[in-house]
């Protein structure tokens, strides 16, 4: 079945007639909201069309679904992305150009669904956008928080957060399904039952919460294909209780549905940080127990209590252990609800769930309190206390007498429920997210799972979708590879290779410059626009956006800034290539250093601004509340990509692939999928510095920061400027906490764990060459090139057949 495109007319048309329908306006009195309505109906109508035509199909062909359980999705507008899609982005561009719509104000309207803190959840997005593509059947589940990730603002140089009331002005992207709304118990106590000699387990005086599904639709590339992204929301089973409100408590039940719902309200803001927060255990399970109990009834719908083939029809993706009560949750399920014994509901259940770790840093590791875990999921904790029974069993045998290793690999130990052992020990799959990450998890992290089970271990390296990192966002890149190779490589985009002989080629060369150059004054635009800044298109854009973290090492690359400045300002006849320093970042709001590395920032950027030469040579501009649709402003008119982690730390990152794949030149350490990215686009096209992560590792016992503050002149005087008032006159010790940790370090810990003065000579030299190197235009544009050329393994569609060959074994919907 064959959709027609909508043609320019016909999108003129809708448009004009949405307006006079639900308006009675013209395009020319319609506000910017109107017209985002508008014409985001006429995109829906055309998405609903799709979903129409393959809606059915999988039931019809009993294909395998997979369900990818996320705490987090971070999907970004879907108005434009939808567009491109479709296949029919020129014609909507072109009908909005006629009808003279200004395109920016436009996407603008849309509110950006902020359902993540970074990588994970764009990841998660990314996946099912190429999940669809592939038209392959997957059900994205996630919580739709009312309140997403804290809007940015920085005031005095400081981060303030504001709340971020994503739905305030309604979803136009999402179908309320209540019909399929599951009810999820907590609290209570669980009873034993004896019936004619078989055990049960009921739970008792629980509360109930009802787990409302609201679906977005993800459309696939010039395909029918749809899947959906179904967000839970909490509601109070009883919408207001009726009885308490008769006997004139209204407020009480108010209160209780308030409660209620609060499981739904907001996203934790803490990135790669655990926190043993009870709401957020409630969150997990909610997500968890839903989307399972969802998962269970669909399948009975179409096969009956064949539970047998569960695992042949069903496969369940954990995204990090935040989903993990999942599996227990199925174990509760088909054990309690549909009458399996234990030996059979596990069987099926470790052949139904795979886990991706996404971090090896110990403060990111889930262990729940033991003791919050038996309170709120009376029944959950039971189950997992008999898997823990068993897993202990087998590890005796294994390793008898090794108590320490076992209470190490246990799922309740020390008080405390080990998400990544229960992950892991359920699971039939356990991926890592680059090559280097997945070789942490084996030789340290889960080696003792390794040891026992070595082919459970895989390392599928991550990936993003180009139809929105490039086609969407770089559509005058787009258009250019178009010129040179044809459009084949929007479907398959492993064909970027065939770039590769226009590396050199001196008319392209020009034709690339001048879409960087496009695009770089397009970020000027919305620059100034968001936060009234200006800056220069013909200077560097260096670029290094990501959540601020002290591993991500913001601070390095601003104290080499501050570094260059001292030089500028003690050198009169110093010059160098003039750079543009932009950051965007937000740090988790309870994160002390992180916020104050935003201030330094700042603070650094306000000092060069003031010197006459150096303001001459060098900019530092932090963007405010860096988010996707900045992002997707902000690549494209990238020259350089910051990707500076502490060599081990970075389990993949993302946004180098993204910078990369824009032909952005990388400056990174050797750490995630950095070193895949130095195999792919060739050692002289990415400067790589500092420490591997071996040397890290053996640096714990040797690494003494204070040798290097006292044998290099120039770090020990950027050092000493973070108290010296140079950089806050009005309050001279405002960053003693950090010129503190690099010197001697925190609460009983090392000094500068992070490595930043130890990396910061070799990134110093590396950023020097880099400069030398850009002014080399031709050679410049060349590495470039070879960047985005060779950036087509890194595109999510690979990353994706990878795991459904090596995980999942989704068939093709035949469409
Ligand atoms: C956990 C418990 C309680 C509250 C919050 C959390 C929590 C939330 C988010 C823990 C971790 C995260 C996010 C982690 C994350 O984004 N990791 C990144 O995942 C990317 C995709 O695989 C990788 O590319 C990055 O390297 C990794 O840092």
């Amino acid at each position: 079945m064959t959709i027609e495109r909508m043609s320019v007319a016909e999108i003129k048309q809708s448009i004009i007639e949405k307006l006079e329908g639900n308006f009675g306006c013209e395009v020319s009195d319609a506000t910017q909201g109107q017209l985002y309505q508008a014409i985001a109906t006429t995109v829906r109508e055309e998405v609903l069309r799709r979903r129409t035509a393959s809606r059915g199909e999988r039931k019809r062909q009993r294909a395998k679904k997979l369900y990818y359980l996320s705490a987090e999705f971070l999907v970004g507008r879907a108005m434009h992305n939808n567009m491109v899609s479709l296949v029919n982005e020129p014609n909507y561009m072109q009908a909005l150009s006629e009808l003279g719509v200004d395109k920016r104000l436009l996407f603008e309207q849309e509110p950006e669904p902020g359902l993540g803190n970074g990588g994970l959840g764009r990841l998660a997005a990314c996946f099912l956008d190429s999940l669809t593509t592939l038209e392959l059947p997957a059900m994205g589940c996630t919580i739709r928080y009312e309140y997403g990730l804290f809007k940015q603002k920085i005031v005095d140089g400081f981060q303030v957060e504001m709340p971020d009331n994503w739905l305030e002005h309604g979803n136009m992207w999402e179908i309320a399904r209540p019909d399929q709304a599951v009810e999820v118990r907590f609290g209570g106590y669980v009873e034993e039952v004896q019936d004619s000699g078989k055990m049960y387990f009921r739970l008792q005086n629980y509360s109930t919460i009802l787990a409302v599904p609201y679906d977005m639709p993800v459309l696939g590339y010039d395909t029918n294909m749809v899947n959906m992204l179904r967000t839970w929301a909490a509601k109070s089973p009883k919408d207001i209780d009726m009885q308490s409100f008769n006997r004139g408590q209204y407020a009480r039940a108010m209160e209780e549905r308030e409660l209620c719902e609060i499981i739904s309200k907001v996203l934790y803001p803490g990135d790669n940080h655990y926190q043993g927060k009870e709401l957020r255990l409630k969150q997990q399970y909610f997500l968890s127990s839903a989307s399972v109990q969802y998962a269970v009834r669909d399948f009975e719908k179409t096969y009956g209590p064949n539970w047998k083939i569960f695992p042949d029809k069903v496969a369940i993706h954990v995204n990090d252990t935040h989903p993990g009560m999942a599996i227990p949750e199925l174990m509760r399920v088909l054990i309690d609800e549909k009458g399996l014994n234990w030996e059979e509901a596990e069987d099926i259940t470790r052949r139904t769930f795979a886990y991706t770790n996404h971090t090896v840093m110990a403060e990111a590791l889930e262990k729940w309190p033991e003791d919050m875990v038996r309170l709120q999921i009376p029944r959950i904790y039971m189950i997992l206390q008999e898997m823990n029974r068993r897993l202990c069993e087998k590890l005796w045998s294994a390793y008898p007498g090794q108590w320490e290793r076992i209470g190490h690999m246990a799922i309740i130990a020390y008080g405390q429920v080990h998400m990544a052992n229960l992950c892991v020990s359920y699971s039939h799959t356990v991926n890592g997210v680059s090559q280097i990450h997945a070789d942490i998890l084996r030789k340290s992290t889960f080696n003792d799972f390794y040891l026992m089970r070595p082919n459970k271990f895989l390392g599928i390296t991550n990936g993003i979708t180009h139809r929105r990192w490039l086609i969407q966002s770089n559509p005058g890149l787009s258009s250019l590879i178009d010129e040179a190779i044809g459009d084949a490589w929007r479907k398959d985009c492993s064909l970027l290779t065939d770039i590769k002989p226009f590396a050199n080629d001196a008319a392209f060369q020009q034709k690339f410059a001048a879409v960087k150059r496009a695009n770089k004054e397009y970020l000027a635009e919305i620059l100034k626009a968001r936060q009234g800044v200006e800056i220069n298109p013909d200077t560097i854009f260096d670029v290094q956006a990501k959540r601020l973290h002290e591993y991500k090492r913001q601070l390095m690359n601003a104290l080499s800034i501050l570094m260059l400045y001292n030089r500028i300002v003690d050198d009169p006849s110093f010059t160098c290539e003039p750079r543009t320093y932009l950051f965007g970042a937000k740090a988790a709001p309870g994160y002390y250093r992180a916020k104050l590395i935003i201030k330094l920032i700042n603070a650094i950027s306000q000092l060069v601004a003031k010197h006459p030469r150096a303001s001459k040579m060098i900019k530092v501009v932090f963007m405010e509340n860096y988010c996707v649709s900045l992002a997707e402003a902000l690549i494209p008119a990238a020259d350089v990509s910051e990707q500076l982690s502490t060599a081990g730390k970075e389990a993949s990152g993302t946004g180098n692939m993204k910078f990369m794949m824009n032909g952005a030149i990388t400056i990174g350490t050797l750490d995630g999928a950095n070193i895949e990215i130095m195999q792919a686009a060739g050692r002289e096209n990415i400067y790589i510095f500092g420490l591997n992560a071996e040397e890290v590792e053996q640096g714990y016992s040797t690494y003494r920061s204070s040798e290097i503050y006292e044998t290099n002149p120039a770090i020990r005087r950027a050092l000493e400027q973070l108290i010296d008032g140079t950089l806050c006159p009005e309050n001279p010790r405002m960053f003693q906490d950090i010129y503190h940790a690099l010197l001697f370090g925190d609460g009983g810990g090392m000094a500068d764990p992070y490595f930043v003065l130890k990396d910061l000579p070799s990134y110093a030299r590396a950023q020097k060459q880099l400069g030398e190197d850009y002014a080399k235009r031709e050679q410049w544009l060349s590495r470039a090139i070879m960047n985005t050329a060779t950036s087509g393994i890194f595109a999510s569609d690979r990353t994706i057949s990878e795991y459904n060959e090596l995980i999942w074994h989704l068939p093709k919907l035949k469409l």
